[in-house]
């Protein structure tokens, strides 16, 4: 199987560089995009192709989602892309993209790249990180439009991750890792028993709606439900409601590693099946471990509906001006009987005299 993943801005250029240097992404392209130089650095430089789409003298974006397009379509024009374009058509697994919905560069960027790949058939699947609720208005205002915008151009499966209140993303960039890993079906070891094939996986990755991917350990079965139940409805992929009306049908993929796989496998996966009211499809791949390898499972759902996302009201709240709600100060009035007439003065000194005479510009 051949694979690309394309980070875009700060965030995506950190998950590529988290992912060159993991290990199990064999056959694997890495492209990362941002309008800043440093994101070409010593540990990502050999295997993941940077292109800088910066486009006059400053780098970033300023937050600007519009600007981070424009960058985009500047360098596209100049045949920046031409080469992951190339290879792109090449894989054949959907084209993983990895953003934040509330930056200028990625968010703005990321568009017209899906664009370009849906118009040529190419499967996308796009992972937005999405900021959380204390973030600032532009960031929810961007990640609104980039939701839409990629509607707009037509992607259908996409996959939310939700940033943490603090600034410490390793564990979330580290979940967002493992997700990828589990689409691209690096989990689905070799077994004599159910197993998952790359066309079952291609059913689920194009099932329309947002698509929720992870994967957890443990030492025994009971364990490892506690944990996959817990990581899927309470991780930074924002779980789902059962009783939700607009749940759709949802089609699952589930692979669990374990000594007894076949006979753990319902229980494993139970509290999460339990929450799925209509299911097209299930697909199961099990693998016996000897005693020493411990329990590993992973999970996909697909075909979830988009997760709130908070709504900004668009009539800015604008400050008040520089002069607004004071009154001007009143003089004595013996001062208001000699107006201040200082230019005038000057003036008329000046050519008077035309020498600096300073004390000419006395009030008159
Ligand atoms: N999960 C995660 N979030 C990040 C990371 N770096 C920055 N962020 C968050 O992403 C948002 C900003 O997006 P960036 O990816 O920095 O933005 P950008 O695409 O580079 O765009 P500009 O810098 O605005 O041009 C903020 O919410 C940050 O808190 C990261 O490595 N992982
Ligand atoms: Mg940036």
């Amino acid at each position: 199987m051949n694979s690309v993943i394309v980070g875009f801005g700060n965030t995506g250029n950190n998950i590529v560089t988290n992912i060159a240097t993991s290990t199990g992404f064999d056959n694997v392209s890495l492209f990362s995009i941002d309008s800043v130089v440093s994101a070409v650095n010593m540990d990502n430089i050999s295997s993941v192709k940077t292109i800088p789409i910066i486009s006059d003298m400053k780098s970033g974006s300023g937050r600007d989602r519009n600007r981070g397009k424009a960058m985009y379509k500047f360098h596209e024009a100049k045949g920046s892309f031409d080469e992951l374009y190339l290879t792109c058509t090449e894989a054949n697994t959907p084209v993983f993209v990895v953003t934040s919905a509330a930056g200028g560069t990625g968010s703005g960027s990321v568009v017209p790249f899906c664009e370009y790949l849906i118009k040529n058939d190419i499967p996308v699947l796009p992972i937005i990180v999405c900021p959380n609720e204390k973030d600032p208005d532009a960031y929810h205002m961007n990640a609104t439009d980039l939701l839409i915008e990629l509607d707009q151009v037509g992607v259908t499966t996409y996959s939310v991750f939700t940033n943490p209140k603090h600034t410490d993303y390793s564990i979330v960039n580290k979940e967002i890792v493992e997700a990828i890993r589990v689409m691209l079906g690096k989990y689905y070891t070799k077994t004599d028993k159910d197993s998952i094939d790359d066309s079952d996986l291609d059913t689920v990755l194009s099932w329309p709606g947002r698509v929720l991917a992870t994967t957890v350990t443990a030492t025994s079965p009971e364990e490892l439900r506690r944990n996959l139940t817990r990581r899927v409805f309470w991780g930074h992929q924002p779980g789902w409601d059962p009783d939700d009306k607009n749940l759709g049908t949802l089609i699952t993929a589930g692979s669990l590693k374990s000594f007894y796989a076949d006979s753990d496998f319902d229980s494993v996966f139970e509290d999460i099946y339990d929450r799925i009211p209509r299911s097209y499809d299930r697909y199961k791949h099990v693998v016996s471990g000897d005693n020493t390898s411990g329990f590993e499972a992973t999970i996909i759902v697909a075909g979830l509906p988009r997760p709130n996302i908070k709504e900004i009201s668009d009539d800015f709240n604008e400050t008040s001006s520089i002069g607004d709600g004071m009154k001007k100060s009143s003089r004595p009035a013996f001062m208001r009987k000699k107006p201040t007439n200082f230019f005038k003065t000057a003036e008329k000194n000046t050519e008077d005299t035309k020498t600096d005479n300073i004390s000419k510009f006395d009030v008159v």
